[in-house]
């Protein structure tokens, strides 16, 4: 069978999962959020990252039902995570431009909202810097419904995309992602460094929240709380693991 067959096929079949990345304040390191992300398991297979599906989905249209349930599924399950905390958190959900596209995304982000019971506010969307440029007009009435319910936008994979700066001031924008890309090769790396520098200082004069991708050590990690970044997401500071494991984690950490 062809991998879209299988696809469609792993849908009805349950095979998608969502694993849950720690996401920690750069000060305190107390876990704030999460990111979900996506995973296939195919049966005989294993585990197949997003990289590898998500492109076909977004082409055969299969993302806007995989992104409602995963929408869905990230808000229900941080229900559990804040009862295991004790405290509230929130939950980092990637849109693709596809789903962004859709006229049901907006009534999808409602019905995660209101099953789950969630405050707009603890879900956070990632959206990447081509979305708000393909369609800037559509983008705009899009983010004010988005936002108009307390959930905040986040743009991913920050300084890699074809766009200007006008965006940060024309869209309501809460956070910006600094990709992993000039991360990895902190502190020694002048050019990273100054990058890193000057999106924190853009980030912090616009009262933007910032995240720092792929943080892997300690020295990344104090270069960039040093720097003011506010957030933390890498394998230095968690992996991406499955609901159960994050549940046994903050139970010790409550
Ligand atoms: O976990 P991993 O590094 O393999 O994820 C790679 C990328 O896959 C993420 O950065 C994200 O852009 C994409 N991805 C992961 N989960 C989802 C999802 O639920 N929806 C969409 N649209 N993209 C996702
Ligand atoms: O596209 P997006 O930025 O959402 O991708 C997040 C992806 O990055 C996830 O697939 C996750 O598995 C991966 N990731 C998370 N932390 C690290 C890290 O510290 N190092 C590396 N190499 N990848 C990471
Ligand atoms: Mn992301
Ligand atoms: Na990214």
């Amino acid at each position: 069978v062809s991998m879209e067959a299988a696809m469609f096929e792993a849908v009805r079949n349950g095979e998608f999962l969502l694993h849950y990345q720690p996401i920690v304040d750069a000060r305190t390191r107390q876990i704030v959020g999460f990111e979900a992300l996506m995973r296939w398991m195919r049966p005989e297979i294993g585990l197949v990252p997003p990289n590898q599906f998500i492109p076909m989905a977004e082409d055969n249209g299969l993302i806007n039902l995989l992104g409602a349930w995963a929408l869905k599924v990230a808000c229900v399950q941080l229900k559990r995570f804040q009862e295991a905390a004790g405290r509230q958190l929130y939950v980092s959900v990637n849109v693709s431009p596809r789903q962004f596209r859709s006229d049901q995304f907006i009534d999808m982000v409602d019905d995660a909202i209101k099953l789950s019971g969630l405050d707009g506010s603890q879900l956070l969307l990632e959206i990447t810097e081509g979305i708000l440029m393909s369609d800037p007009e559509h983008a705009e009435q899009l983010l004010t419904k988005i936002t108009g319910r307390g959930v905040r936008i986040a743009i991913d994979d920050f300084g890699t995309g074809y766009s200007s700066l006008a965006y940060l001031k024309r869209f309501p924008i809460a956070a910006l992602k600094i990709d992993r890309t000039f991360i990895k090769d902190l502190p020694e790396s002048v050019k990273d460094a100054a990058i890193c520098n000057v999106v924190l200082s853009l980030a912090s004069h616009l009262s933007l929240l910032t995240v720092a991708e792929g943080v892997e050590n300690e020295v990344q990690l104090k270069f960039l709380a040093l720097q003011g970044c506010s957030l933390i997401q890498g394998f230095h500071t968690g992996f991406p693991m499955l609901p159960e494991a994050v549940i046994s984690l903050l139970q010790a950490d409550a």
